[in-house]
C-alpha cells in the first residue's frame, strides 16, 4: 500500500516497505522477476490544512514531502524501480480516473442524488468528518449543520453479491480481513411487508397507500404491536406537518449523527404520531411511531417492532407502554422470559393463528407466501453496503470531470477535453476551496449548447485514486486509458502488504474498482490481490506510531545512528508481521550486535587465507555438525520466508547460525571450508533483511556477481543425515551415563547399547528392569526394582 506524502515517514512505514522488500529481495533470490513500485497517494486533506495554516500552495507541499521521503526510502534500501514512480495528483494519472467516471456515467454506473453533509455555517462551507470537532466546525467553532447537497454516487452495490461471493475463492487473504469484509457488505434475506396505511376515519387510504418495512423476521409478524419509521421518512414528516410536538423531535434527531456505530450507543427515543396503519394478516389497526434508531438508508427506513422477539423494540415498548405479545416459544430450554427481556432465538410459533406450531424456519416461508398471496409482501435481499459517495467539496483532490450548464443541465466533459486540470497556483481564503471562487476555473463553454457553464468544483474522494494505483505501475507511462497491456504480464498483484487499518474500505473499493476496469476490458482476472497481508501495528506507549514520536521514534535519528540494515533488521525481529508490538530503541541494540559478529566472523575467517573446495568426506565432526546446522537454517528460512510470511524467526535462526559458526573449531582444512559454506548461507540468507553489508560480505567471501544477481542455494539433504546421535541413559530418573547410537537405530538397539554401557550396566545388577523409556534423539530412562 502506497503511503501518503505527509512529511517524513514514520515506523509503520518503514515496518511495511521492509516486509515487503524482503519478500521482494528473497523471491529475486528464487529465481523470479519481481516488481516492486512505489507511488504517493497525494491527494487529501492534511495538505490543505498546512495551505491554510502556512500559506504554502498544496501542490507543493506535496511535492517537497514526496521528494523527502523518497530519499528516506533511497536510504532505507528498499528494492525499487523508481521508473515506475507517480504521484496521484499528476494529471497523467487522474486523466483515466476521469475518463472511467466518465465511462462509467454513460453505462449509469454513476449517479447524482441529494446526501447530507456538514456544513459549516460561519466559514460557509463543507467540512469534512475529521474536520468536525464535538460537533463544532474546527476553525469557526460553530455547530455544524446536517445539509442536503447533490452529490455524485458509483453504483458498488450492484457489485455486492460478486464482492461477498467471492471472498470465498481468496485463500490468500486472512480469515478476518475476509469477515469483516463481509460484515460491511451485510447480506440479508427477509421480506418485505406492506402495511395500508389508515386515513383519520380509520379507513383504508383510497389509493391504497402503504408503509413498507423490511423485516429478517417475518416469522414474527403476528407479534407486530407497532411500527415504527425514521426521523426523515415521509410519514414521518407528514405527522410534523400536523403536529408541532413532532416537528420538534424530528428536529432534535436531525441534530445528533447518523453514523451506524453511534446508532447503537443510542438512548432509544420516539414520539407517537397521529398515523396508523393496518396489519396486513390480522387487520388489526397498529400505532405509527417515529423512532430515532430507524435508519432512512437502510431497508426502507420504516420497522415493524415486535418487542417480544427483538430486544430494541422490546426496550422502546417499556419504555413508552406499549403492548409486548409472545408469538414465538422456545423448542429448547433456552430460558423465556419477556417480563425480564426479548425472547430473540428462533422456536416455535404461538398466538399465530393458522401459523401455530411451525418452526421459525417454516413460518418465514409461509408468512412469505401468505403475503405474497394477498400482494402485500416479496421476499428480498437487502444489503448495508450503500453507494458510493464520491464528491468531496475540497480543493486538493481530482475534479469531477462535469459541467453545469443553465439550459443542459449536467454535462460531462467531452473525452477529448480530459484530464480537468486541478490548477496548483492557489490561496486560500479561510477553508473554503479556492475552486469556487476561481473565474479561470469555473468559466467553461458548455459542451451541449456552446453556452456559458461552470465547471464542477466537487473533487472526488481520495479513495477513487487509491483504488488502482497498483494497476497503474504496470504501465505507469501509458496513454491510453488507465492501463495498456503490459497490466496483463503483471496483474494481478501478487503480494500485496499493509495496514490493518485499510481491511474495509480501501480494500473493499480496490476490488469494486478493479471489477469495473475488468468489465472494461482493462485487467485480467476479476480480484485485484491474491495474497494479502495485513500488518500490526507499531506502537508506542500503546498507541499507534503514526506520527514521529521524539527520537527513538523518528526513522531518520535512527537511520543515522544505527543504519539502514540495523534498522530494517531490529523492526523484522521485533514480531510477526501481523502482530502488533511496542517499539522500544533495546531491539536496535541487539541487531547491531549481530549484524557486527556476523562481519566479523567472516573477517576473521578470510584473514585465515582461502579455504579449499568443499570435500564432505574428509570433514571432521565439527565440520559435518556446522554444515547440518547451515542447511538446517536454509531450510527454515526457505519456509519462513516462502510459506509462513515470518520474517522474526528467520532473523533467530541466522543468530543460531553465526553462534555456531564462532563455536566452531575446526578440526582441518576442510572444516574451514564448512566455515565458508556456513558463513555464506548466513549471509545469502539475511540478505533480503539486511542488504548492504551482506552485498559487501558476499564480495569478501569470494562472490563474483552482487549478492542481488544471486540466487538462493540449493538443498543439500545429505547434510541435514546425522552419522550418530548421543542420548543419555537415566537409572530411575538419575543420570548414569551418555553413549552413541546410530542415526539409524531401532528401539531395540538403543536399549541394547544402553544396559551395556559400563556405568549404566553397573546400576542394573541385582535389579529387575520394570519400565524402559526412549525418548528418540534425547535419553532412555530404566526403572529398576
Ligand atoms: C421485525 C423483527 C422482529 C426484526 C424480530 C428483528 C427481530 P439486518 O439483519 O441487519 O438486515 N430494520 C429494518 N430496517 C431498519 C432500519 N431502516 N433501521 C433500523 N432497523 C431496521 O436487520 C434487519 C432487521 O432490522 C429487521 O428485522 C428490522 O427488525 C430491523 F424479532 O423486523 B426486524
Ligand atoms: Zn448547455
Amino acid at each position: 500500500m502506497f503511503p501518503y506524502p505527509s512529511g517524513q515517514l514514520h515506523m509503520g512505514h518503514v515496518r511495511c516497505y521492509t516486509l515487503a522488500d524482503v519478500i521482494n529481495r528473497y523471491r529475486r533470490l528464487k529465481g523470479f522477476n519481481v516488481m516492486q513500485p512505489m507511488g504517493w497517494d497525494a491527494f487529501g486533506l492534511p495538505a490543505e490544512n498546512a495551505a491554510i495554516k502556512n500559506g504554502i500552495p498544496p501542490a507543493r507541499w506535496t511535492h517537497d514531502n514526496i521528494a523527502y521521503m523518497r530519499g528516506q526510502m533511497q536510504r532505507l534500501g528498499f528494492g525499487i524501480d523508481w521508473s515506475r514512480e507517480f504521484a496521484t495528483c499528476d494529471p497523467e494519472y487522474y486523466h483515466w480516473e476521469q475518463w472511467l467516471f466518465l465511462k462509467l456515467y454513460e453505462k449509469g454506473m454513476v449517479y447524482r442524488k441529494n446526501a447530507t453533509v456538514n456544513w459549516d455555517p460561519v466559514d460557509q462551507t463543507v467540512l469534512a468528518n475529521e474536520q468536525v470537532v464535538d460537533g463544532r466546525g474546527w476553525r469557526s467553532d460553530a455547530p455544524v449543520e446536517r445539509r442536503e447537497m447533490a452529490q455524485w454516487f458509483l453504483k458498488i452495490t450492484a457489485y455486492a453479491e460478486e464482492l461477498l461471493t467471492e471472498l470465498d475463492n481468496m485463500d490468500g487473504w486472512p480469515e478476518s480481513v475476509k469477515s469483516m469484509q463481509r460484515n460491511w457488505i451485510g447480506r440479508s434475506e427477509g421480506v418485505e411487508i406492506d402495511f395500508p396505511v389508515l386515513n383519520a376515519e380509520g379507513a383504508k387510504d383510497e389509493n391504497d397507500a402503504v408503509l413498507t418495512v423490511f423485516t429478517t423476521r417475518p416469522d414474527t409478524l403476528l407479534g407486530a404491536t407497532y411500527v415504527a419509521v425514521a426521523p426523515q421518512h415521509p410519514l414521518a414528516l407528514a405527522a410534523a406537518e400536523r403536529n408541532p410536538e413532532v416537528a420538534a423531535f424530528l428536529e432534535q434527531c436531525n441534530q445528533s449523527t447518523t453514523a451506524e456505530a453511534d446508532m447503537a450507543t443510542l438512548e432509544k427515543a420516539g414520539m407517537a404520531t397521529d398515523a396508523f396503519v393496518e396489519h396486513p394478516l390480522t387487520g388489526e389497526r397498529l400505532p405509527v411511531w417515529v423512532a430515532n434508531f430507524v435508519l432512512m438508508e437502510y431497508g426502507s427506513g420504516a420497522v415493524m417492532s415486535v418487542p417480544g422477539h427483538d430486544q430494541r423494540d422490546w426496550e422502546f415498548a417499556r419504555k413508552y407502554d406499549i403492548d409486548i405479545v409472545q408469538v414465538i416459544a422456545p423448542v429448547d430450554d433456552t430460558p423465556c422470559d419477556l417480563e425480564a427481556e426479548a425472547f430473540t432465538a428462533p422456536g416455535q410459533l404461538v398466538n399465530s393463528g393458522d401459523f401455530d406450531g411451525l418452526t421459525s424456519a417454516e413460518a418465514f416461508a409461509a408468512i412469505a407466501q401468505a403475503l405474497a398471496e394477498r400482494s402485500r409482501g416479496r421476499r428480498i435481499t437487502n444489503y448495508r453496503l450503500r453507494d458510493w459517495g464520491v464528491s468531496r467539496q475540497r480543493y486538493w483532490g481530482c475534479p469531477i470531470p462535469m459541467i453545469h450548464c443553465d439550459k443542459c443541465g449536467v454535462v460531462p466533459v467531452p473525452e477529448q477535453d480530459l484530464p480537468v486540470v486541478l490548477p496548483t497556483e492557489v490561496e486560500f481564503e479561510g477553508v473554503r476551496s479556492p475552486l469556487v471562487t476561481m473565474e479561470s476555473f469555473l468559466h467553461v463553454a458548455c459542451p451541449q449548447c456552446g453556452g456559458d457553464a461552470r465547471r464542477e468544483t466537487d473533487t472526488f474522494d481520495t479513495f477513487m485514486e487509491s483504488s488502482w494505483y497498483y494497476a497503474r505501475f504496470t504501465s505507469p507511462d501509458a496513454n491510453t486509458p488507465m492501463v495498456d497491456e503490459r497490466v496483463n504480464y503483471w496483474a494481478p498483484v501478487d503480494h500485496y502488504v499493509g495496514g490493518i487499518e485499510h481491511a474495509i474500505l480501501h480494500l473493499l473499493y480496490a476490488r469494486f474498482y478493479y471489477k469495473l476496469m475488468r468489465d472494461e476490458g482493462l485487467v485480467p482476472g476479476d480480484e485485484p490481490f491474491n495474497r494479502l497481508l495485513m500488518l500490526g501495528m507499531v506502537l508506542q506507549d500503546g498507541k499507534k506510531m503514526s506520527k514521529s514520536a521524539g527520537d527513538a521514534g523518528d526513522p531518520q535519528k535512527l537511520l543515522d545512528k544505527y543504519g539502514a540494515d540495523t534498522v530494517r533488521t531490529a523492526m523484522m525481529f521485533a514480531a510477526p508481521p501481523d502482530q502488533s508490538f511496542e517499539w522500544s530503541e533495546a531491539g536496535l541494540e541487539g541487531a547491531l550486535r549481530f549484524l557486527k559478529k556476523l562481519w566479523s566472523q567472516v573477517q576473521e575467517h578470510v584473514a585465515g587465507g582461502t579455504a579449499p573446495a568443499l570435500d564432505v568426506a574428509a570433514l571432521t565432526e565439527a565440520g559435518s555438525s556446522l554444515r547440518r546446522k547451515a542447511y538446517t537454517t536454509l531450510a527454515k528460512a526457505d519456509d519462513d520466508y516462502g510459506r509462513r510470511i515470518q520474517f522474526n524467526t528467520v532473523v533467530s535462526s541466522v543468530m543460531e547460525l553465526v553462534n555456531a559458526i564462532s563455536k566452531c573449531e575446526p578440526g582441518n582444512d576442510a572444516d574451514r571450508s564448512a566455515v565458508q559454506e556456513a558463513l555464506q548461507i548466513a549471509v545469502l540468507v539475511i540478505s533480503p533483511v539486511a542488504p548492504h553489508i551482506t552485498h559487501q560480505l558476499w564480495q569478501v567471501l569470494g562472490g563474483t556477481d552482487a549478492l542481488v544477481t544471486s540466487r538462493w542455494p540449493a538443498m543439500d539433504d545429505t547434510a541435514l543425515t546425522q552419522a550418530s546421535i548421543e542420548m543419555v541413559v537415566q537409572v530411575n530418573g538419575k543420570v548414569r551415563g551418555k553413549i552413541e547410537v546410530p542415526a539409524d537405530a531401532d528401539q531395540a538397539v538403543i536399549l541394547d547399547l544402553a544396559k551395556a554401557s559400563e556405568n549404566v550396566h553397573r546400576h542394573l545388577q541385582d535389579k529387575t528392569v520394570r519400565k524402559e523409556i526412549v525418548v528418540p534423539n534425547k535419553l532412555v530412562n530404566l526403572v529398576v526394582s
